[in-house]
């Protein structure tokens, strides 16, 4: 199974991103038996889609797995989810600003996930992390760089699997305000082995309920 890894640049004046951090620290100590292709994304619409398209050209990936830095939730996040807009409420780090426009436009409204959410889930959460499916990856660029994704695969790599994790903060990104929920990256980094674990081991996903009452 070839594997590409992305994470992303910090933004929004953070010294750090998860993503970025988790993503070189599986570059440089792999899983066993997986050798993953990474690459960190710029937080830009003009710079993204195009690292994104050169890491896939690059590593030809069966599965890509996308990572982000959801500030503000308390655990990692398995992203079933993007859809075709931009509405974001900070500027990307070129200073761009996207409100309501599709990130394709006339593509579909929205596109799943295609790795199997529910056992990546499961796989964390047994491995002792907080974890949850998410409904929505929000509308900045960590669900711009999902859709593309999804779309990139949709249209001209039909195999190629596409799947997002939110990651929380660092407790090093929450020093001034310690009341935001955050989450020591050996856990985080814990969290994502498990969930390349669990793309090793499963195409098919559990049928088990993760959605939420509201
Ligand atoms: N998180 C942002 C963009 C980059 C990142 O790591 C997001 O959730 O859109």
């Amino acid at each position: 199974m070839r594997v590409l890894l992305t994470g992303f640049a910090p933004f929004e004046g953070s010294a750090r991103n998860p993503s970025q951090d988790v993503v070189r620290m599986l570059a440089d100590d792999p899983p066993p038996g997986l050798l993953p292709a990474t690459a960190v994304l710029p937080v830009s619409y003009a710079g993204a889609l195009p690292a994104l398209r050169a890491a896939i050209a690059r590593a030809a990936p069966d599965v890509l797995l996308a990572i982000g830095l959801a500030g503000g939730r308390p655990h990692i996040s398995v992203e079933r989810i993007a859809i075709n807009i931009d509405d974001a409420r900070i500027p990307d780090n070129d200073g761009a600003r996207r409100v309501d426009s599709p990130v394709i436009p006339g593509g579909p409204a929205a596109y799943f996930a295609t790795v199997p959410i529910k056992a990546i889930t499961a796989a964390i959460r047994a491995a002792g992390i907080p974890v949850l499916v998410s409904q929505s990856a929000g509308t900045f660029l960590c669900n711009h760089v999902f859709y593309h994704a999804c779309h990139i695969a949709a249209a001209s790599r039909p195999g190629m699997r596409v799947g997002f994790l939110h990651l929380p903060f660092l407790p090093e990104q929450v020093c001034d305000r310690p009341e935001a929920p955050s989450m020591a990256l050996a856990t985080q980094l814990a969290g994502v082995r498990a969930a390349l674990a669990a793309l090793g081991r499963t195409g098919a996903d559990l049928r088990v309920a993760e959605g939420a009452a509201s």
